[in-house]
């Protein structure tokens, strides 16, 4: 049975490891190993550790970046590292970052942060057992969590 490795952090104003989990037991059967960092920053190796050491064949860093310059600066040190994680091992690490202030007032951030998280499971089953359903969606312009862009119209 393949194993899907669930990182978030404490940092993040929502529970995004649980509901990515709530997803995927939704849809599939797999084993899921989960660790809980304090900031984004920590998550680079505990993914890391999550393919190398508990055998994960795919991993979700879930984080939210917060409103202010230096969180932007933070976030995007995580996402290199996650990059680098993911070349080390050769295996995917889907980045479900949202921005703290991408959400108007608390209602729709929470609503974002549930919404795209969801979202980038499937993704992540996609991936993990059916990567021709992505083929199939390729230039559809998918969003996770608001509105679809929608593929260009000629
Ligand atoms: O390694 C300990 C911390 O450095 C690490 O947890 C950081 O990711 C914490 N952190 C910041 O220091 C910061 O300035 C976070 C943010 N901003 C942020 O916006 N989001 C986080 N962590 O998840
Ligand atoms: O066009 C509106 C948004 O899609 C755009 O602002 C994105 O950059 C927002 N966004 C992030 O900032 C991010 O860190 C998105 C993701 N991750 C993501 O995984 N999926 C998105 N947007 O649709």
């Amino acid at each position: 049975m393949p194993t899907i490795g669930i990182a978030d952090t404490t940092f993040a104003r929502y529970n995004m490891g649980r509901a990515a989990i709530d997803e995927i037991q939704k849809n599939v059967s797999v084993q899921i190993k989960r660790v809980t960092v304090p900031g984004i920053k920590d998550l680079p190796v505990a993914a890391k550790k999550l393919i190398e050491a508990e055998g994960c064949d795919i991993v979700m860093a879930l984080g939210m970046p917060g409103a202010q310059q230096k969180d932007k600066m933070c976030a995007h040190e995580a996402s290199q590292g996650l990059i680098m994680a993911q070349l080390m091992t050769n295996t995917h690490i889907i980045e479900v970052f949202v921005h703290e202030d991408e959400g108007k007032d608390e209602k729709e951030l929470a609503f974002l942060m549930d919404k795209r998280t969801r979202e980038h499971a499937l993704n992540v089953i996609k991936l993990l057992f059916k990567p021709e359903k992505l083929i199939r969606e390729a230039g559809t312009g998918q969003r996770q969590g608001f509105e679809d862009a929608g593929s260009l119209r000629m």
